[in-house]
């Protein structure tokens, strides 16, 4: 089990929406460190335009795990997702989504399939879209197992998304993909609009997740609203899950004081249900 907090890599344009910690990475990654966290979920945009060694170094220097790169600014920022109408469109997202596993495979972590699986569009038949969503899920499972990289579908909220906005879709559509290493994560944010309740979606899931996102119900630091993280907490631990957890907060009121606040929240949680020292020996990526 690692708690991580999610930072954006340099080329990711700055801006108040964006859900991670921004700025020189050395100095993110020994700030979080600081505070206590133990490793970090990037957000990349463009893997092409970093130095992958220097990213293992400062990983290694500040003793930090990378547990999962994150996609969803490819189509946040360039609005390619892998089931475009535009067949070049379609196979830019797949490019630039290998490439982010090639990054992934590097660092030791996994990715995410969030937004960049694109929506139905009108005048699209549905069955279309979830033929061009298979086909490039298979093609980037396979250059993923080859780099030990694992593939974790979230499920997206109605407001972002109308393809696979639920758990029981999430996991229909990865029985559908049928490969090993395509897997699910969930978002408490985004299970607290969707799913009647986050514990039964947790109870039902955990088996097949690789990642789960932390915010409060408002998508701020966890304990800013409503969600109940006790019960969260508590739920994971009942439902055997020990793999990594990953806020991802709009930055409010700031990024220092929502990665210090969310850790003051969490931390007592973790502590509490999972103890230390199951915290520290029992580990997925
Ligand atoms: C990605 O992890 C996600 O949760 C989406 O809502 C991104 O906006
Ligand atoms: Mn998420």
């Amino acid at each position: 089990m690692k708690l991580c907090y999610q930072v954006a890599t340099p080329e990711v344009a700055r801006s108040g929406k964006v859900t991670a910690y921004q700025g020189p990475l050395g100095n993110t990654l020994c700030r979080l460190k600081d505070i206590g966290y133990d490793g970090v979920e990037f957000m990349t945009v463009d893997p092409g335009r970093l130095d992958w060694s220097e990213v293992k170094a400062l990983l290694a220097q500040t003793g930090m795990a990378a547990t999962i790169v994150c996609t969803g600014e490819v189509f946040g920022q360039l609005r390619l997702s892998i089931t475009d109408p535009d067949s070049s469109i379609r196979r830019d997202a797949v490019d630039r989504v290998k490439e982010i596993i090639a990054f992934a495979g590097v660092l030791g972590a996994n990715i995410n399939i969030g937004r960049v699986r694109g929506s139905y569009r009108d005048g699209i038949a549905k069955e279309q879209t979830e033929e061009w969503a298979i086909e490039a899920c298979r093609d980037i499972s396979e250059y993923a197992a080859e780099r030990k990289v694992s593939i974790a579908l979230e499920e997206v909220c109605f407001e972002e998304t109308n393809f696979i906005n639920t758990l029981a879709q999430a996991r229909e559509f990865m029985t559908r993909v049928n490969r090993s290493n395509f897997r699910l994560m969930m978002d408490v944010f985004h299970m607290h609009i969707e799913e009647k309740s986050i514990e039964e979606g947790l109870r039902e899931y955990t088996k097949d997740t690789i990642n789960i996102h932390l915010a409060d119900s408002n998508r701020k630091y966890p304990g800013q609203c409503a969600l109940n993280f006790d019960n969260i907490v508590r739920t994971c631990v009942e439902s055997g899950y020990h793999g990594p957890f990953c806020t991802e907060i709009f930055q409010y009121p700031d990024m220092d004081t929502a990665a210090v606040r969310s850790y003051a929240h969490l931390v007592p949680l973790f502590e509490k249900y999972y103890g230390r020292a199951r915290w520290r020996i029992k580990d997925d990526k």
